[in-house]
């Protein structure tokens, strides 16, 4: 399962172009520019699981601050500032971490 298998890599493009400065990352924006927000359930289930990436079934914080990388490889990482308020806008249980349920909670808000 590649990103662009759900994603058009022309909006993951613009959506990347847009948050090259640093300090401009913002989550919701960003999932609206790459076209996550209309995604079925499934579909945001299949990115959390590419977003996940030693499969552990949450998004921790390191993987949070290589987001971008996810899309491109070639992205720039998210500050602690940005990986921060990413991680504090998804965790809804407190626990540290973004499970399944708190990114697809996440990309529909
Ligand atoms: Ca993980």
């Amino acid at each position: 399962m590649s990103i662009t298998d759900i994603l058009s890599a022309k909006d993951i493009d613009a959506a990347l172009t847009s948050v090259q400065a640093a300090n401009s990352f913002e989550h919701k924006s960003f999932f609206k520019k790459v076209g996550l927000s209309g995604k079925s359930a499934d579909q945001v289930k299949k990115v959390f699981e590419i977003l996940d990436r030693d499969c552990s079934g949450y998004i921790e914080e390191d993987e949070l601050a290589l987001f971008l990388q996810n899309f491109k490889p070639d992205a720039r990482a998210l500050n602690d500032a940005e990986t921060k308020a990413f991680l504090k806008a998804g965790d809804s249980d407190g626990d540290g971490k973004i499970g399944v349920d708190e990114f697809q909670a996440l990309v529909k808000a």
